[in-house]
């Protein structure tokens, strides 16, 4: 909006779901508690200059032992949904037989939530393969979606009497291409194509996963993607007109098409066909791809800005095959990620999933940004910038819903600062901050405004806060 005017009072739909998110590897460290097995990432922070400051998730936020505190935490702040990643190597270790122990935690877990009277979003996957099955080939190899589906049916056979929404993946485009065409994610391979192949496995295990969640009575199933918003940087240029699409078709449409229509989308096949990436795609897998889905999850962070011109001096592997681009910064102010703020952007997106993929329901599974938070002399840590951020974004989506978007939701990542993968835990995500030396946690005031929001339903809260 350009109005200048103050920014008033929004309400949001009832029964808006709102919630705070996170990921097992990110938060639980016991890396080898309960006959956990190595994951992709336990392998890969390893690897010397992978992550920023050599950090793991050996530690992390130790939510594997604190997860009654947290949830305690999580209830006083009054969030009502909490959206979680179950860890594939502590539920099937070495991707081989369930295991009790491992199930039991996310078994104490939801009953904890409950309890609480918090509702849980589970999500199956968020990063953490086991390393046998990448030591088999990862996510390249058909064989790996098929474990997939069990370790899927091990979790539901378990939870499925207490689990209402169901995410079979987190991100496919990160664990594809960040992984294994840039890698600068687990598993770190750096095979340009490959992160095609990928891409059609986990789409594979995402339906074929889905298919059977459904089949066993889950109330709930979707799949989460990690969407853009591609500008051309120079509208009147052809180049960067033509390098916005290419990220428009590798970064959202590679996910959409396929998940919503059952189909690749033509200009993709047209620009990576010849790298043989199709060898993989067999008969009958769009249909298992294209399952009925009941929420789309998006996450958005950002819009790109895209130029068909690279820059010579940015030598770091490029995520998006067989496209020579740069990604240029508009002005905008940024993150400590570097990572524009653009809340235009998230109305934007979902206008346009709205548009483009209707009938599906949208919740916002993700959003939220780091910034360099300090703890004040007097124990409180104050983020004016972070609230903001949330507060903007919150406009952009009610914008949305405005416009006729099926937006059902909103969960901010994240509930605790957390291992924020390649970057270590020097960026910090959370509504509540994390003490890495004493696990102390302490809620921002970013968290006590949100708490408020998720209350009240609207936008500022004029309640004064706790
Ligand atoms: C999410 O990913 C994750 O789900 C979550 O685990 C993570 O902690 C959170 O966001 C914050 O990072 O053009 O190569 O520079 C974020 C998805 C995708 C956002 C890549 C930034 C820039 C990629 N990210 N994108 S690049």
């Amino acid at each position: 909006s350009t109005s200048t005017a103050a920014p008033h009072r929004l309400q949001f739909p009832a029964g808006f779901r709102w919630g705070t998110a996170t990921a097992s590897y990110q938060i639980e460290g016991s890396e080898t508690a309960d006959g956990r097995s190595p994951s992709i990432w336990d392998t890969f922070s390893r690897v010397p200059g992978a992550v920023v400051g050599g950090d793991t998730g050996a530690v992390a936020c130790d939510h594997y032992r604190r997860m009654p505190q947290d949830v305690a935490l999580m209830a006083d702040l009054g969030v009502g949904w909490y959206r979680f990643s179950v860890a594939w190597p502590r539920v099937r270790p070495d991707a081989g037989a369930p295991s009790a122990a491992g199930l039991g935690f996310y078994d104490r877990l939801v009953d904890e939530l409950l309890g609480h009277g918090i509702s849980p979003w589970l999500t199956l996957y968020h990063w953490d393969l086991p390393q046998v099955l990448e030591d088999a080939g990862g996510w390249t190899v058909r064989d790996t979606a098929d474990r997939f589906v069990d370790y899927a049916v091990t979790v539901h056979e378990a939870l499925g009497d207490r689990v209402p929404v169901w995410t079979t993946l987190n991100e496919p485009w990160c664990s594809a291409f960040l992984g294994y065409t840039a890698g600068v994610h687990a598993p770190g391979r750096q095979e340009g194509a490959a992160g095609l192949r990928a891409a059609h496995h986990l789409m594979l295990a995402h339906g074929a996963a889905a298919t059977e969640l459904r089949a066993r009575g889950a109330e709930s199933v979707g799949i989460t993607l990690n969407l853009t918003v591609a500008d051309p940087a120079d509208p009147a240029s052809d180049a960067d007109v033509d390098a916005a699409r290419r990220v428009d078709s590798q970064h959202n449409r590679l996910f959409l098409d396929p998940v919503l229509r059952g189909s690749y989308p033509s200009d993709l096949l047209a620009d990576t066909e010849h790298l043989g990436w199709t060898e993989v795609v067999r008969d009958g897998d769009l249909e298992v791809i294209s399952a009925p889905i009941d929420v789309l999850g998006v996450n958005y962070y950002h819009g790109d800005a895209v130029s068909g011109r690279p820059d010579p001096a940015d030598t770091r592997p490029s995520p998006f095959v067989e496209a020579r681009l740069s990604m240029p910064t508009r002005g905008l102010p940024r993150t400590a990620m570097d990572w524009e703020v653009q809340p235009e952007g998230l109305t934007r997106l979902l206008m346009r999933l709205h548009d483009d993929y209707p009938g599906v329901p949208l919740v916002v599974t993700e959003n939220g940004a780091a910034y360099d938070d300090t703890v004040g002399a007097d124990g409180s840590v104050d983020d004016p910038e972070r609230l903001a951020y949330l507060d903007q974004h919150l406009r952009a989506v009610h914008a949305a819903i405005e416009g006729g978007a099926d937006v059902r939701g909103y969960f901010a990542w994240s509930f605790l600062d957390n291992f924020e993968w390649a970057e270590g835990y020097a960026k910090r995500f959370g509504l509540v901050h994390v003490d890495y030396d004493t696990q102390v946690r302490t809620p921002k005031s970013s968290a006590r405004w949100y708490a408020g929001v998720c209350r009240t339903g609207h936008l500022p809260d004029p309640e004064p806060l706790a």
